[in-house]
């Protein structure tokens, strides 16, 4: 099973991230939220212990069988997230930024996301798991990375 990994501190939308790309992307989500998707075999979301939590190095544990990393930012304290980001890539996962609760902000999230860019140089995409807006944008990301760690790994 290919794991898709959700990260981010406690509150950030995690578990409203992964019910929102289950029922409007991948429509045929499985029970276990394992699923078969076109050329890509079965994907696992895996929600995680928030990055700022207590038991955080369970979240890092998780970490080891991620393919494709999600990393949550909410707001603009994201100093942590970085942190994360850097340990993600070192244990070989394809990391892509989510700004989320992307309904909060005036502009969508966008000045959030292009500061996130900056530091990180990382694909970036806003999302809301309240409006569903990004979330099939999101989907596609996932979908493309997970075909390109596939090409690497031939
Ligand atoms: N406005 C808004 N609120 C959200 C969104 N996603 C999550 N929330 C709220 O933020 C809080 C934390 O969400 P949750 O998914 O439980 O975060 P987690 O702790 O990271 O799993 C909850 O009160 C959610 O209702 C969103 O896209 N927009
Ligand atoms: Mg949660």
């Amino acid at each position: 099973m290919r794991q898709v990994g959700i990260f981010g501190k406690r509150k950030s939308g995690k578990s409203a991230l992964m019910y929102a790309l289950m029922n409007h992307k991948f429509m045929n989500a499985a029970k276990y939220s394992a699923m078969e998707i076109g050329g890509v075999g079965k994907i696992m979301l895996v929600d995680t212990v928030g990055v700022d939590a207590e038991s955080s190095s369970s979240a890092e544990k998780s970490a080891e069988s991620i393919e494709v990393a999600l990393m949550l930012i909410s707001n603009e304290s994201f100093e942590l997230e970085l942190a994360w980001l850097t340990k993600l890539k070192k244990r070989g996962a394809a990391v892509i930024a989510v700004i989320t609760q992307s309904d909060k902000f005036a502009d969508g999230g966008q000045s959030l996301a292009a500061a996130v860019k900056e530091v990180s140089a990382l694909d970036t995409v806003c999302v809301s798991a309240k409006t569903g807006a990004g979330i099939d944008e999101l989907g596609n990301q996932i979908i493309l990375k997970l075909s390109e760690e596939r090409r690497e790994s031939r």
